[in-house]
């Protein structure tokens, strides 16, 4: 695939995908070892997704990791130690040790909402904040990612909704993983391609090889770059696979042992070291320097975080309940003055043009959705956005083409 990378960028990109293997490596050990104390949910088999998507984007945009995106944590400045320490619970941690799995963010510096666990909730929470910077006067775009049946969710498809309608810079990654914990996506989903849930709101899709990485990082980097230039919100299907059960407990002894087989061949960071070597984008001694920076900073977090304290058990009754006047102060961090983005004086005209009255029929151009593809369907997502935007807000019936005569009789007497 044509590429914009630097060669370093390339060696980046390996790096944050082997490091994310790595950690969680570790931390499949530490599991075994009983000091992890929540469950411990692999990536494994998705890093490409992952790293490829968050590299994309700069350093004011933001992002929702999910239970499967510690590449995206790795990429956005997390640390290995700040990974490690949340799965055991210590002082140390992001979260001071009060959550065991992945449930931590930073709103100030790195731009990371934590995970919340209802599925599809991430959805519109993050199109409110691609809405919130455009408000704001920041060309701030928005990503977080969903499983294959995440995407079934009402907050999915209610958040999606909005995003659309909103144009709101906001990139949607569905991560395609085959499983939804023991579901196969053909048994929960009446569609091959998941990336055809954007016809639904007439926005633009993309469909990716999820296992390579440089695929999707242009992929993504193409996306991010449509909602910087407004033309609204994009999903991106990755196709990857789980190569684990959906956590620890789960041996997965319902997948099909070819499956396996099949994706095993397509290992990311394989295919991904082949693409390096065939490119003479490195060789034995860059390789082995990357191995060995990694294995000195793991070997370190990894000594901080099993000397690290657990948290004094009086921290348990704090951040509970309000205490003082800091509780619930929360509020917008105000980059232009108030009052310029507020009513009266916000570029929103409070006035309603409506063609047709709802019939369908008068001056009202067909909003087409972007097909998807399997080159991806991007490409003509500039264009069709700014078509939609030129016409009505009221798009025409898919079957509106082929109304019965009754149907049509009521319209001519106004009543359709
Ligand atoms: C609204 C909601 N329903 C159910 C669950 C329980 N649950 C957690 S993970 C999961 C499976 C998710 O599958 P998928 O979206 O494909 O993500 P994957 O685990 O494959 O990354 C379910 C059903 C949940 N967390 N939230
Ligand atoms: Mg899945």
């Amino acid at each position: 695939m044509e590429t914009s990378l630097t060669r370093e960028q390339h060696l980046e990109l390996f790096y944050y995908m082997r490091l994310n293997r790595s950690v969680e490596d570790r931390l499949v050990n530490l599991f075994r070892q009983n000091k992890v104390v929540g469950g411990l949910y692999s990536s494994l088999g998705q890093e490409a997704t992952s790293v490829g998507t968050a590299y994309a984007l700069g350093p004011g945009d933001w992002i929702a990791p999910m239970i499967r995106n510690a590449g995206a944590l790795l990429v956005r400045g997390y640390k290995p130690r700040d990974i490690f320490t949340q799965y055991m619970a210590r002082y140390t941690s992001p979260t001071l040790g009060k959550d065991g799995t992945s449930h931590f963010g930073d709103l100030k510096v790195r731009h990371v909402v934590s995970p919340i666990s209802m599925l599809g909730d991430l959805i519109p929470v993050m199109t409110g904040i691609a809405m919130a910077g455009r408000y704001l006067g920041q060309k701030i775009v928005a990503m977080t990612w969903i499983g294959d049946g995440g995407t079934s969710t009402g907050a999915f498809h209610e958040g999606m909704n909005l995003a659309a309608q909103q144009r709101a810079p906001f990139v949607c990654v569905i991560e395609n993983n085959q499983w939804a914990y023991s579901t196969p996506v053909e048994r929960q989903v009446p569609l091959k391609d998941l990336a055809d849930r954007a016809k639904a709101y007439g926005i633009a899709s993309y469909i990716v090889e999820g296992n390579d990485v440089v695929a999707v990082y242009e992929t993504a980097k193409r996306a991010v770059e449509q909602c910087r230039a407004g033309d609204g919100p994009v999903i991106i299907e990755s196709k990857t696979m789980r190569m684990r059960g959906h956590a620890q407990h789960d041996p997965a002894e319902y997948v099909p042992k070819e499956m396996f087989e099949y994706w095993k061949k397509r290992d990311p960071l394989g295919l991904y070291e082949k693409y390096l070597t065939e490119n003479r984008l490195w060789d034995e001694k860059s390789r082995k320097g990357i191995e060995a920076r990694i294995d000195r900073e793991l070997t370190e977090d990894l000594e901080f975080a099993e000397n690290s304290p657990f948290p004094p058990p009086e921290l348990a009754e704090q951040g509970v309940y309000c205490e003082g006047d800091s509780c619930h102060k929360i509020e917008a961090d105000w980059r232009r003055p108030k009052e310029e983005v507020m009513p009266p004086k916000s570029s929103v005209k409070p006035v309603w043009e409506v063609d047709g009255f709802g019939s369908g029929e008068a001056g009202v151009k067909r909003r087409e959705a972007t097909p998807a593809s399997a080159q991806g369907n991007g490409a003509k997502a500039p264009a069709a956005a700014k078509a939609m935007g030129k016409t009505s807000r009221i798009a025409k019936p898919a079957n509106s083409g082929k109304k019965s005569g009754a149907k049509k009789a009521a319209a001519r007497k106004g009543r359709g």
